[in-house]
């Protein structure tokens, strides 16, 4: 109960903060270390979704930040609480996400002594995230929770962590709210778009690479009619590909894992690459051979919003310190030269993409994934958000799912497994009227598979599409290149998924062929519940290309045995 003499506990002036900077959604794991806080929320209209373990919270957290580019926020409890979350903060961090995670502390007059659950935030989230302060006096909660939002989502955006020791939350204080938080945005100069003007008309065959975060829908549209106009041909990096329509006719295709020859091919021939929000990091660099370090010999532009990024890895010829929102507003600006010399490669390299991800190969087993994967994307909404992890089972999604719209992909750009589920608890819960699909391989689900029931409690019908080929295939396929015939950990015994499903409270399908997936699917929207199709995939369709067995002569093959 609220006092009505101006003062306010600790944790009332917390959650007011978390009002007044927009919060909406909060996911904790409850700790007894911030019971103050969480009772403050009890009179406030902040939903909060309590998770089953912390590293779920903090994706859920996470994904929020990477779909409205305004900070996600989670609450764990001290030491075992905040560690479980790190996994969430290393994504936040790789996939330059908004977010910020408060944590109970110990008391602060047990602090040093290894107080129970005890941890030196500083030194363990220290190089994880952007700044991971400790609020010791209530009255400044208002000036550093303020700052968290502007740091988290500031420059290139990250996770920040702020401890809450247990007895500065009980804390009474006089103090006023912050000022509502708006993001900066980084606007590129004009002497940088008149020399981005200057570099495009003396350009014979170049090429836009999009990433990063910083992105909006408006931001999409405006880079996409910035292609029309210019007819330039445009890629994503790595699971970014929701950032441009697959279908306009400048998309060039992905750049992510074993992309299509032909596109790397056509930026290995561009003399001119505009790189725009992202870090071209070890992923769509091709693990760094796509292009000379740190001179790379085309003209490199590199547009990013974070100034210690231009310049770290690759040294651009144009280096424009701007956030992509920004940039894809000043490109209206930019007028195209009278004649376009590479007009008609523009098609070409469309007309690759697409003959590229039309048809999937014949595959061993029943269940042809990629079939399942043309069939959500022939049968799915534009509007339809995809979450993923990582594992083999993605590779079918990239090369054959054809993203429309902005922040319909949600997936670990730093291939973080037990990403799907949470994200789409997050989704589903942002997005009510919109279809929300996570697609899972079967080590990939059970790293967070545990927020099924959270899925269940909040009432959050999703459908988890799940490939389980019974192994980490991935790290299998890499067993077989590098040391063939010998398999060492990566063999599962699964459960029966339908079952799972079924007994936390949803909705399970099997299915053993790829002409039964329509209906499963169907049923598992039907239901109205979250929903698990557990599609039984053969372990030796290993890649969108290439078996197992395939693999492994190869291997054997190179090495003359
Ligand atoms: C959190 C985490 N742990 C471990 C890995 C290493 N890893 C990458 S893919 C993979 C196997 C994925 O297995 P599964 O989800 O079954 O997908 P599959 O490759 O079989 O399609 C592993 C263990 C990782 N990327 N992330
Ligand atoms: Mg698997």
């Amino acid at each position: 109960m609220r006092a009505n003499d101006g003062s306010r506990t600790g944790g009332e002036v917390l959650v007011d903060q978390l009002v007044a900077h927009g919060v909406r959604h909060v996911f904790c794991v409850p700790g007894e270390s911030y019971l103050a806080a969480l009772d403050a929320f009890h009179d406030r209209d902040i939903a909060m979704i309590a998770c089953r373990q912390e590293g779920g919270a903090a994706i859920m957290a996470e994904a929020v930040g990477k779909s409205t580019g305004r900070p996600g926020v989670c609450f764990t409890t001290r030491g075992p609480g905040a560690t479980n979350a790190a996994h969430g903060i290393h994504i936040a961090r790789q996939d330059s996400s908004p977010l910020v995670m408060f944590v109970g502390q110990v008391a602060r007059e047990a602090r040093e002594r290894e107080a129970f659950q005890e941890i030196d935030f500083r030194a363990v989230f220290g190089s994880l995230t952007k700044w991971a302060p400790e609020i010791d006096d209530a009255a400044r909660i208002p000036e550093i929770v303020s700052r968290a939002f502007y740091t988290a989502a500031n420059g290139r955006p990250g996770p920040v962590v702020i401890a809450l020791p247990e007895d500065m939350l009980t804390d009474r204080v006089i103090v006023a709210d912050a000022p509502p938080f708006e993001p900066v945005e980084i606007w590129p100069g004009a002497t940088d778009m008149m020399r981005l003007q200057k570099l495009l008309w003396a350009a014979e065959r170049p090429i836009m690479l999009i990433g990063g975060s910083r992105w909006s829908e408006i931001a999409c549209t405006t880079v996409m009619r910035f292609a029309e106009r210019f007819a330039l041909p445009v890629a994503t990096t790595f699971r970014r590909g929701h950032l441009f329509d697959a279908l306009h006719p400048c998309y060039a295709g992905d750049l992510g894992i074993g992309p299509n020859p032909k596109l790397i091919a056509r930026i290995k021939a561009a003399d001119l690459v505009i790189v725009v929000g992202g870090r071209l990091g070890e992923m769509p660099s091709q693990s760094y051979t796509l292009f000379d370090i740190p001179g790379p010999r085309p003209t490199f532009v590199h547009v990013h919003p974070s100034a210690e990024e231009l310049g770290r890895v690759y040294r651009p010829h144009l280096a424009i310190n701007a956030a992509p929102t920004a940039f894809a507003a000043a490109l209206e600006g930019l007028e195209p030269p009278s004649t376009i010399p590479w007009r008609d490669g523009t098609p070409a390299a469309h007309a690759d993409y697409l003959a590229w991800t039309e048809t999937p190969k014949e595959m061993p087993g029943g269940v042809n994934f990629g079939e399942v994967i043309v069939w959500l994307r022939e049968h799915l909404a534009p509007d339809a958000i995809i979450c993923s992890g990582a594992g083999n089972f993605s590779a079918w999604i990239h090369r054959y799912y054809r993203f429309r719209r902005f922040a319909t992909h949600m997936g670990p750009t730093s291939g973080s497994m037990g990403y799907g589920v949470p994200a789409a608890v997050a989704m589903k819960r942002l997005n009510p009227d919109r279809t929300v699909v996570c697609i899972s391989g079967d080590g990939d689900f059970l790293m967070n598979g545990q927020e099924f029931a959270t899925a269940v409690q909040h009432d959050l019908p999703f459908v988890v599409v799940l490939a389980d080929n019974g192994q980490y295939g991935t790290i299998r396929m890499h067993q077989e290149r590098e040391y063939p015939g010998r398999v060492v950990a990566t063999d599962l015994k699964n459960p029966d998924f339908a079952a799972y499903a079924r007994a936390f409270g949803g909705f399970g399908v099997t299915v053993e062929k790829t002409s039964d997936f329509a209906a499963a699917y169907a049923a598992a929207v039907r239901s109205g519940k979250p929903a698990i199709v557990h599609l039984k995939v053969d372990p030796e369709a290993s890649t969108p290309t290439m078996s197992l067995t395939a693999i492994r002569e190869k291997a054997l093959a190179g090495r003359g045995e």
